[in-house]
């Protein structure tokens, strides 16, 4: 039997408040491609996020979870095979390859679009394509972009309703002609076969065989196939807002960067923004969301975002940040009263968690939540668990979706649409050895050296070795959608494009001592680095200068409410270690081969100077 052309070849009919042909063609174009059972224009309203949450719960896809502990709120356990974002399934596709990078994995481009046709050949057959219109930033907001996801998965429309602003005003905003990035999502399983035979839906339907996240940055458009998962079906939130928006800011001037954004208050009232890059696994929600610890009374530490920021020059010659999501899709495990009360708050009600642990009354648990784990828990595969069963309860890599509006900390211009003044820009990683607690470039060139750096640590939650450092430059490797030596030179540059552009400092709140303990209790104290911070930027705090930068002296840090971490213990993790320095110049060393031909001069005469002041 051949294809039966209807309905599939007629999909229903875009809505009247769709006034742009353009759109229209093209979802009818995607439609005749993947023959979906039907297309539906999402609103964004809650009543249809409502439905669709109901359709997912009647599926067997979703589970509510008890009404009175965690209101409004669903629980979603993934396939195995589909766990996390697939960096090794990642690609952009660049006319050249060479403007990829080596950084990046690639294939030329009309090889993936004949790979792309074939596997999108009737990918929804069976299934309802869904027509997501969504505003990364503030609908309106100069500095936000539009993008429309087609998508046959209900669960990624329900989690893009709350990580984006989604729906009819969006398309109403964009109006008749208004540009859009298309983003084109398949979990890579009909319902239905070529030959009309139907087949019973999974709870996480997914392509178990084949998964592509594909990238067309000079067309600006993505392509995802055969995963449900976070940011490889998101499509707003790395493809778009880091992978694409990269490619756009490079062209246009700005950056997109994985970054927090947070307000820092002092009892004067005098506030200040910074902006943070951390690698996975280094406690960047956390820092999003600190809470000054006691002896900080008047200090406020406010949120604007947690994990991307675009970042503008304004007219006064500063840079302005805004935070291009909504809402937050962050890792349960480890997340407790203990390192994350805001988080905790935010996650009351209206959550979507995905592969964390339901506990017998319908809530939620995961690793490190409580310091003992219930005594019977349904674990992220859906079986039964018991405390030393030997298995992990939560996925290491499950998360949770949620509004931004929710979190208890947002600062009240988190959805200012000219985003809010930048004075800093701290990159951290995780270092149990060499890389002081803090410390100060003392120019936007040493600063972008640093960025440029950037190591972290593995962890288990991260698959591969533990404890070995890979460099992640400005924490983009798995997110920069252009050649890594050209996007450090555009990060030169920009430091020349404002007037007053933010200090850069380095921060690894991770040193062990040699009895291989953490030196910093962390959390909350970070306030006490983040206090010299935006001192620094005021102009009012000392420091010496090193090697690597300034560093706070002991008495240049706040101790109050922390007497009992001696200077000895302070030197022990501000020092530079001329030696272990000599062997992490070994390791610079080799990325910048890896980008040799396109590394920026001004990064090679710098590691060339840390060189021979090391040797000397
Ligand atoms: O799954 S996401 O890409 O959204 C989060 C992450 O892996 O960093
Ligand atoms: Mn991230």
């Amino acid at each position: 039997m051949s294809d039966r052309p209807a309905p599939e070849s007629h999909p229903a009919q875009a809505p009247a408040w769709v006034r742009h042909a353009k759109l229209r063609d093209w979802v009818d174009k995607m439609a005749r491609l993947a023959k979906p059972e039907r297309v539906v224009w999402c609103d964004g309203s809650q009543a249809e996020y409502d439905r669709l949450c109901e359709g997912l719960v009647a599926a067997g896809s979703l589970v509510k979870l008890s009404e009175t502990l965690r209101p409004g709120s669903y629980l979603a356990r993934s396939h195995p095979s589909d766990v996390a974002r697939m960096e090794d399934r990642t690609f952009i596709c660049s006319a050249r390859r060479e403007d990829a990078g080596p950084t990046n994995n690639w294939i030329e481009p009309a090889e993936m679009r004949a790979t792309l046709a074939r596997l999108f050949d009737g990918c929804m057959r069976g299934r309802t394509l869904y027509v997501v219109p969504f505003s990364m930033g503030p609908i309106g907001s100069p500095i936000a972009q539009i993008g429309v996801e087609i998508s046959d998965s209900a669960y990624v429309v329900v989690n893009m309703k709350l990580m984006t602003r989604m729906g009819r005003a969006v398309l109403e905003h964009l109006g008749a002609d208004g540009a859009f990035v298309p983003c084109v999502h398949s979990v890579g399983a009909p319902l239905v076969d070529s030959f009309g035979a139907r087949r019973a839906d999974l709870a996480w339907p997914c392509n178990e065989k084949e998964k592509w996240i594909v990238h067309f940055p000079e067309s600006r458009e993505i392509w995802s196939y055969g995963s449900g998962y976070g940011g490889n079906a998101l499509l707003g939130k790395k493809c778009l807002a880091l992978r694409i928006a990269s490619v756009m800011a490079r062209d246009e001037g700005w950056l997109a960067e994985h970054m927090l954004i947070l307000g820092v208050e002092s009892p004067q009232g005098e506030k200040h923004y910074v902006s943070a890059a951390f690698p996975s696994a280094c406690g960047k929600t956390n820092f999003a969301m600190l809470i000054p610890p006691a002896a900080f009374a008047g200090w406020k530490v406010t949120t604007i975002g947690e994990d991307i920021a675009w970042i503008k020059p304004g007219a006064d010659g500063r840079l302005y940040a805004l935070n291009p999501e909504a809402g937050l899709f962050g890792v349960a495990p480890g997340t407790s009263e203990a390192t994350n009360p805001n988080a905790m708050q935010t996650l009351r009600r209206n959550v979507i968690f995905t592969n964390v642990a339901m506990t017998p009354e319908g809530d939620v648990w995961w690793e490190e939540m409580t310091k003992e784990a219930p005594a019977r828990l349904i674990d992220w595969q859906g079986n039964d668990w018991t405390p030393g069963c030997g298995r992990a309860a939560a996925h290491p890599n499950a998360r949770f979706t949620v509004a931004a509006s929710q979190c208890p900390s947002m600062d009240e211009r988190w959805e200012d649409p000219q985003g809010v003044p930048i004075s800093a820009f701290i990159f951290g990683g995780r270092r149990s050895s060499t890389v002081p607690l803090v410390v100060e470039a003392r120019s936007w060139e040493e600063g972008v050296y640093m960025g440029a750096t950037l190591g972290s640590e593995t962890t288990a939650a991260i698959t591969g070795k533990v404890g070995v450092v890979r460099r992640d430059p400005m924490a983009m490797l798995a997110f920069c959608g252009y050649h890594m030596g050209d996007y450090f030179a555009h990060w030169l540059k920009m430091g020349k494009a404002v007037a007053r552009p933010p200090r850069i400092f380095r921060v690894n709140w991770f040193r062990k001592d040699a009895s291989g303990k953490f030196i910093w209790p962390g959390y909350a104290e970070n306030m006490r680095v983040l206090q010299w911070i935006v001192e620094r930027c005021r102009g009012s705090a000392q420091g010496v200068e090193t090697l690597l930068g300034v560093i706070p002296r002991y008495e240049d840090l706040s101790w109050s409410g922390m007497e009992k971490f001696e200077r000895g213990r302070f030197e022990e993790i501000t020092r530079v270690d001329e030696k272990l320095w000599g062997e992490e110049l070994k390791s610079h060393d080799e990325l910048f081969r890896k980008l040799a031909g396109r590394l920026p001069q001004a990064l090679e005469t710098r590691r060339g100077r840390m060189h021979q002041k090391l040797a000397a």
